[in-house]
């Protein structure tokens, strides 16, 4: 079976575990404590030299680790991932687009807010990272305004990847009182099939 180390509070580990349920693909989850360092032990990083989760075992030993690159493998094929090559590179633009303009902010200032012992140096960087957190909605926004998906007319792992901390980004301190069309999004994404909280047990692994 499909082994994936993931750690529940993480949205990065909570993007392939969401896919992994809504394709139906059985995995074993192998919880790991990233506060405790366990994803910095000599044999994680034997296998995943980034010491990150979320990371997967596939069933003939490869390994994958990166949310976008997993979610990209097992999305190929479904409608979580066009054909179309156009569409496909709009995707992967919206995933990098996360992972550099969005996950950065929207991610640490919630890191921050679940763990309030961090130091006062890394506080003394929070108002930045706000300000780049709301720029970044503030694009998701625009571009929401017009349009059901990020791309295309359908659920892609495009909306996976900017729903995975944007729903959770209050936990940060962002208020999304001023973005009815993220607001909107959140609600179509929470309602497709197979759907999953980011804290909920899941039926094929705990
Ligand atoms: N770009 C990576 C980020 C992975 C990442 O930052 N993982 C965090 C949890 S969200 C982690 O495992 N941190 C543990 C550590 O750095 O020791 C992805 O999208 O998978």
């Amino acid at each position: 079976m499909i082994r994936l180390y993931d750690y529940l509070p993480s949205g990065n580990g909570y993007k392939v575990r969401l896919l992994l349920t809504q394709l139906q693909i059985p995995f074993e989850r192998i919880k790991l404590d990233i506060i405790k360092g366990k994803t910095r032990t000599p044999e994680f990083l034997g296998k995943f030299p980034n010491g990150r989760i979320p990371a997967v075992e596939l069933e003939d030993g490869r390994l994958l680790f990166e949310s976008g690159a997993i979610t990209t493998y097992f999305a190929e094929g479904t409608s979580f991932l066009s054909a179309d090559r156009y569409e496909r590179a709009q995707v992967l633009q919206w995933m990098f687009f996360e992972q550099y303009s969005h996950e950065p902010y929207i991610a640490v200032a919630r890191f921050f807010g679940i763990h309030p012992d961090h130091t006062d140096e890394r506080r003394a960087g929070l108002p930045r990272i706000m300000k780049l957190g709301y720029d970044a909605l503030d694009v998701m926004e625009a571009h929401l305004k017009r349009r059901e998906w990020f791309v295309g007319a359908r659920y892609s792992i495009a909306d996976i990847a900017l729903y995975a901390y944007t729903h959770v980004a209050h936990e940060g301190g962002f208020d999304l009182a001023k973005y009815p069309a993220i607001r909107g999004w959140l609600s179509r994404v929470k309602s497709q099939p197979r759907h999953i909280a980011i804290t909920e047990r899941l039926a094929f692994a705990d």
